[in-house]
């Protein structure tokens, strides 16, 4: 047998393989603007379901108001689909038609 493994008394050396885990992949969670939602409903789902300060919660809600969507909260995938589940049953338990969504980050 030929090689630098292979040579001298038998040893054998094994390299390092390079690491394999990936990094868990993650998700965003999205609410999307509508017409009829109250804008002290959104404020209270921020501070609520994605621990923003009202202050926060008060410029994602505007910010989603004027562009349409706007991300509350990245998260692993379990946690995110556990937040739009949430939000969502919350939104329809009060009557308002708030869309939450999750998209890879
Ligand atoms: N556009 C709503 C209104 O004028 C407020 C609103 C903001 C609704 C954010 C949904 O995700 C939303 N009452």
């Amino acid at each position: 047998m030929k090689g630098p493994a292979h040579e001298g008394g038998g040893a054998v050396v094994v390299e390092r393989q390079a690491a394999k885990t990936e990094p868990p992949p993650m998700y965003q969670v999205v609410l999307l603007n509508d017409d009829y939602t109250p804008m002290e409903f959104v404020v209270m789902v921020l501070q609520d379901y994605f621990n923003h300060d009202l202050e926060t919660s008060t410029l994602i809600m505007l910010k989603i108001h004027h562009e349409g969507r706007g991300v509350c909260g990245v998260y692993s995938k379990d946690i995110a689909a556990t937040k739009v589940e949430l939000v969502v049953a919350a939104a329809r338990r009060g009557g308002h038609p708030l869309q939450c969504i999750m998209e890879a980050a």
